[in-house]
């Protein structure tokens, strides 16, 4: 039995900006708040905008939802020096012990971000109709490998003129077999799915049947002020970077 069996399930939520993470984490933390020790940490650049939103929603009392401000691109803070979000998940698992679940929501990011398995046991990649219909065809890390991939807002599909039920195909076929479930804050159905896959994933980690995946790095890619992310391993070269087991390594 793994170590992480005794601890809370950690979940990651991502994907690019706006497609409902934290619409999504809300319903979650509705849905199983009454029956389960749960915490949420959400992740912006400069601010705690998303921490507020789920605060002001009243989905979990507040204390139980925290802010890591991470000063610099998303994808960094949840893959390539993931200290201050693994801190702050112990943290608030120790001040509220036994958490069941803590959330991990990512800033919104681009395509190819994906949670570093040190910092998350199983995550939910997300995309929206919105986001346009060709979106899951051409993949990615997250799309292709995250435990779940979550096709939102298929209540807009209409309107974008996007086939939703096609768009859900091409993910399939992208995954390999990994599960795909179209879901929108309207459709309880979808939630229903959406909550039992959540007890599925805590029931296996809590029996030491869930074995965390890596998604694998994002491409490398530059910024618009030059500097160039390369992402050819775990985590930045010379960066300090902190195992599951705690670990902390520093490769100066
Ligand atoms: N139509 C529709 N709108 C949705 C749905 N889920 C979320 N939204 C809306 O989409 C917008 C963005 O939702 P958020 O939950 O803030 O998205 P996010 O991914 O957390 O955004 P960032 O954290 O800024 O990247 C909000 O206006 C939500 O009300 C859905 O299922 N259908
Ligand atoms: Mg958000």
């Amino acid at each position: 039995m793994p170590e992480s069996a005794g601890r809370a399930l950690r979940l990651g939520v991502v994907g690019p900006v706006g497609v409902g993470k934290s619409t999504l984490i809300g319903t979650l933390c509705r849905a199983l708040g009454a029956e389960l020790s749960l915490a949420v940490i959400t992740n912006d650049i400069y601010t705690d905008e998303d921490a507020r939103m789920l605060r002001s929603a009243g989905v979990l009392p507040v204390e139980r939802i925290r802010a890591v401000e991470t000063g610099a691109c998303p994808h960094t803070a949840i893959r390539d020096d993931v200290t201050p979000n693994l801190m702050a998940v112990e943290d608030i698992e120790a001040d509220f012990a036994p958490v069941d679940i803590t959330i991990v929501e990512s800033g919104g990011d681009n395509l190819t971000a994906t949670f570093s398995p040190a910092l998350v046991d199983a995550q939910i990649f997300i995309l929206d109709v919105a986001g346009g219909g060709d979106v899951a065809r051409k993949g990615g890390p997250g799309v292709e490998r995250a435990d779940l991939l979550v096709i939102n807002k298929t209540d807009l599909a209409p309107y974008v003129h996007v086939d939703a039920e096609q768009m859900v195909a091409d993910a399939r076929a992208a995954r390999g077999g990994l599960p795909v479930l179209p879901h929108s804050e309207s459709d309880q159905d979808a939630t229903g799915r959406l909550v039992q896959w959540v007890r599925t994933i805590l029931d296996d980690h809590r029996h030491g049947r869930h074995v965390p995946r890596d998604p694998g790095p994002m491409a490398p890619h530059s910024h618009g002020d030059g500097t160039v992310h390369s992402h050819d391993g775990e985590h930045a070269p010379g960066g300090e970077h902190v195992h599951a087991d705690g670990t902390r390594h520093s490769h100066s």
